[in-house]
């Protein structure tokens, strides 16, 4: 047997595509296909997650490239970040060098896995060409109002000395801080106003009061929850995860007028002041008995000013020296009426009310409501139970709240009303209006780091906050300086500079932008990658976008999917794209487990990429499991991967010590038609990303060959064929074998410029035929084992007479209810058989409901037929397939798709 060995052969394959350039794509190209697979962070390795993400995007490039697209598969380095700061840091080098010696490594190890890169369009972010344009898009943002600079008590991480983004402080795991990947997947899901950790290092978060640069994607949340719905090509787990993020809900704003505030300062001349609630809980409005403001609320500053026990609690809750989220408050002394009861509610500040959250304002419920109730019993305001469940059964009032659903009482012409009625009906009444808040909140993308974007504003003390002049552009990072804060802070020259305005002394902004900017238009630079002109060609936008497939991690499902989608909204309402969505098919990888865990360096239970060669592991990968699902490493299942590798090269290498004959036997129609099914059926599974079964199927197709091979000479033709279509069907999944195998079969080119194998006859029932042979040698292997005959002389195989399968279709495509019988027993063809064919008729009207799809009676007899010789292969007997004649003693067993079987 001859040898196949990957290692020897990779390096001659990567220099001939490479010299071919057979990846790189043109601009114009005629039938565009965009496959992308999430550029990875440049921490210095590849890791089995990256070669599965990988294996996965460049095995349906590589297909659709067969089908005869255009396909564009681009790569790149997300290469901004904090982990190489700290890396720098600890080794004392600086995060450019370090960086740039990852994207070396990756670079190198990525091509050795033989992805099909168009290397020509490489991008790294960190390079100022790059992120000049995440500064000129903040400008072309800030001057749309989507950038808001504003104080903020914000997420702060203590050890990594910046600001964190809500979707980045999550819930503490059990397992610890990974890797980059593994501690994103911890799972961000919900919004985490209070206690929480930082997704990259587990330490607690702290709140600080800080200026802060945000985009306010909350201005497309009404669009960007909307939009979930039409996006069928993403898993629904994803579109869910960002549902609840967006957390679109359905209320009420109700307005209380608050008084009190007359006389009592000179700025506040108004004696009265509209402060609006939102609740979704209308029903309970008779119930609230109080009011409680945000520490942020105007409201609350404005009191804050006069009254210094307020403005003592708003200081110490934005200094975090008062947890969010318990009971604490204080109350303004202000009062607030009821706006349907007239009743003079008290008005607190509350720590509990979150500044971003609705209006910033409850109504206090203690009655109905967990928060509210745990602060009424901290401080004074009246339990009052207005909602009161259906059945009558008793409540826990006034000792716990009743929250659910019920019937309303003590609510005025209310009383009696279902509470989802009332909800409807309270919304007619005056100071009361319907209203939909989101959870969202608006996106952070400042960080007091150094590796990263600066943004590119200045301060001025004259003219304030002045953007950084277009010309100027980029505002390039200065040289790195080992310091505990942000080295940005202490580069002086870098720091001071003109104010673009006055002219007069001014200082840059010294916050750089979150690593998420980056990566929420790249998959657009790789369109135009060396213009220097706009970020990104916007009519070469409008062909190519949406990315036809973006393979990667579930871990993204909130920060970057939700990003981009943010950001390719915005670009369109800039004029700079045609297109709101930008991703139309969405592959989510599971994960790789060793020893029932992600494998991870971080968990010590990594296996190199290269330890088991580069293409038999991504093959493994691919043939493990469907591409969503998670599944164990095993050095088993690996091995048997090789073998399978070994085997398909060597039928092709062993190709001239095969007979061949000149005159075509039956079992060349076999070959034929189970070719054309396999094309069909390998197709299929690519097009739904099922690799684990284009190998199986594939490994069936090979197996069937070596058959068709030792049962006797072959027909050349056929068998060449086979090859060259098994050939084609491995090729994506493991692309040096496939070209060697190619070569092998002396077909001109290569293999990833070659066209997917036609179909020669259709074969839209190929599972039908399948099933029919395979169910039929299944019966055949019972009889012998049942009636125990060793050596069969001989195996008669009866097809059904052609009026079953007439009565059968009567059948199976009438109504329910119709009365079958009668109207099949008035066809001729079926009612000539009189007694029999009424007995026939009403068993099978009897189970009517549950009748499958069959072959009809000339294709079934002409697949059994072709199939012949696999009986006679497999138990050396003589076959004879015929049709049953109506005086044939097998008439009475041969059902359509079960004929009826003697053996001898
Ligand atoms: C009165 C009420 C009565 C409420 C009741 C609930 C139950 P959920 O509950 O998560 O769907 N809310 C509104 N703005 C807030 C803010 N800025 N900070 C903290 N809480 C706020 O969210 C909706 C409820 O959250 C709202 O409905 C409001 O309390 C509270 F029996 O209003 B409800
Ligand atoms: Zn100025």
């Amino acid at each position: 047997m001859t040898r196949y060995n990957h290692a020897r052969v990779q390096e001659y394959w990567q220099y001939v595509w490479d010299a071919e350039g057979v990846y790189e794509v043109a601009d114009d190209a005629a039938d565009p296909t965009y496959v992308l697979g999430m550029f990875p962070y440049t921490s210095g390795t590849l890791h089995m997650g990256h070669v599965r993400n990988y294996a996965i995007t460049d095995a349906y490039a590589r297909y659709r490239s067969l089908q005869g697209d255009d396909v564009l598969q681009p790569m790149g380095w997300d290469a901004f970040g904090l982990p190489a700061e700290n890396a720098a840091y600890a080794r004392d080098t600086d995060p450019e060098s370090w960086t740039r010696s990852c994207i070396d490594q990756m670079r190198e190890e990525l091509e050795t896995m033989g992805f099909g890169y168009d290397w020509s369009r490489e991008i790294t972010t960190c390079d100022p060409e790059y992120y000049r344009w995440n500064q000129w898009l903040f400008k072309r943002f800030y001057e749309e109002d989507l950038v808001e600079y504003t104080g903020a008590r914000v997420n702060w991480c203590p050890d990594c000395e910046t600001v964190l983004a809500d979707a980045q402080v999550e819930q503490p795991t059990a397992s610890g801080a990974g890797d980059e990947s593994a501690a994103a997947d911890g799972g961000a899901v919900d919004h985490a106003h209070s206690a929480g950790v930082c997704w990259r290092c587990e330490t607690p978060v702290e709140r600080r009061e800080l200026d802060q640069w945000f985009f306010t994607i909350t201005d497309y949340a009404e669009e960007l929850d909307a939009g979930l719905d039409d996006l069928d090509g993403w898993p629904d787990s994803v579109r869910d995860i960002q549902r609840n993020w967006i957390g679109r809900q359905e209320g009420a704003h109700v307005t209380f007028e608050v008084g009190g505030l007359d006389g009592e300062s000179d700025e506040d001349d108004d004696p009265v002041r509209d402060v609006d609630v939102f609740t979704t809980r209308l029903d309970t409005v008779y119930g609230a008995t109080f009011v409680a403001l945000s520490p942020g609320h105007d409201l609350a500053r404005a009191v804050a000013e006069r009254d210094d026990e307020v403005a003592e609690y708003v200081d110490d809750v934005t200094s975090a020296g008062v947890e969010a989220g318990g009971t604490s408050g204080v109350d303004t002394g202000l009062t607030a009426t009821h706006p349907i009861t007239g009743e003079e509610l008290p008005v607190y500040v509350a720590a509990y009310v979150l500044d971003d959250v609705g209006t910033g304002a409850v109504m206090g419920v203690p009655a109905h409501n967990e928060r509210d109730h745990a602060f009424a019993a901290a401080h004074n305001p009246p339990v009052e139970q207005v909602v009161e469940p259906v059945d009558g059964s008793p409540t826990d009032l006034p000792d716990a709240p009743y929250t659910d659903d019920g019937m309303l009482t003590e609510s005025g012409e209310y009383d009696g009303l279902a509470s989802s009625a009332a909800r409807e009906r309270l919304l007619g009444v005056d100071g009361v209006e319907s209203a939909t808040e989101y959870r969202l909140r608006d996106w952070l993308i400042s960080r007091q780091r150094y590796w990263g974007t600066p943004i590119p504003m200045i301060h001025c003390d004259e003219c304030g906050r002045v953007p950084v002049p277009d010309e100027d552009l980029p505002v390039e990072l200065p040289p790195y300086v080992r310091t505990a804060g942000n080295p940005l802070e202490e580069s002086e020259d870098w720091k001071h500079v003109e104010c673009p305005e006055c002219g007069g002394a001014a200082e840059r902004e010294t916050d750089t932008m979150d690593t998420f900017v980056d990566s929420s238009w790249y998959f657009l630079r790789f369109l135009s990658p060396d213009l220097d002109t706009a970020p990104f060609d916007t009519d070469r936008a409008a062909e190519w976008l949406p990315v036809d497939v973006y393979v990667g991690g579930e871990e993204h499902a909130i920060l970057h999917l939700l990003y981009i989608r943010f950001f390719t909204r915005a670009l369109a309402d800039l004029g700079l794209l045609d297109t709101r969505e930008p991703v139309e098919r969405l592959i989510n990888q599971g994960t790789v487990l060793y020893d029932g865990e992600k494998m991870s360096s971080s968990k010590g239970n990594a296996i190199a990429p290269h330890e088991y060669g580069a293409e038999t592991t991504r093959l493994f990968l691919l043939s493990a499991a469907h591409p969503a699902q998670d599944f164990e490493w095993t050095v088993k299942s690996v091995g048997d991967v090789y073998d399978f590798q070994q085997r398909l090269f060597s039928m092709v290498a062993d190709r001239d010590e095969v007979a061949a004959r000149e005159e075509r036997a039956p079992q060349d129609e076999y070959l034929q038609r189970e070719i054309d099914r396999t094309i069909t059926a390998v197709g299929e599974e690519y097009e739904r990303f099922r690799f684990h079964r284009v190998v199986s199927e594939t490994q069936r197709f090979a197996r069937l060959l070596r058959r068709y091979r030792e049962y006797g000479p072959v027909d050349e033709a056929t068998y060449t064929r086979g090859l060259r279509a098994l050939t084609r069907f491995v090729a994506p999944m493991a692309p040096y074998l496939g070209e060697e195998m190619w070569n092998l079969l002396d077909t001109d080119g290569m293999v990833v410029e070659a066209d997917w194998p036609s179909v020669e006859e259709s074969v839209e029932d190929y599972g039908l035929e399948r099933r029919l042979v395979e169910t039929t040698l299944d019966d055949v292997r019972d009889i012998t084992e049942v009636v125990d005959i060793e050596d069969p002389e001989t195996i008669e195989i009866v097809a059904a007479e052609e009026w079953k399968y007439r009565a059968y279709e009567h059948v199976r495509q009438a109504d329910p209810g119709d009365a079958v019988v009668g109207s099949a027993l008035d066809d001729e063809a079926i009612g000539d058989h009189g007694d029999r064919a009424a007995e026939y008729l009403g068993e099978l009207a009897s189970r009517a409901g549950a009748l499958e799809p069959v072959l009809d009676a000339e294709r079934e007899l002409a697949v059994l037929d072709a199939a012949a010789w696999l009986f006679a292969d497999e138990f050396g007997a003589d076959v004879e397939v015929r049709r049953a004649s109506a005086d044939d003693d097998l008439a009475e067993k041969a059902d359509p798709s079960k004929p009826a079987i003697h053996i001898d």
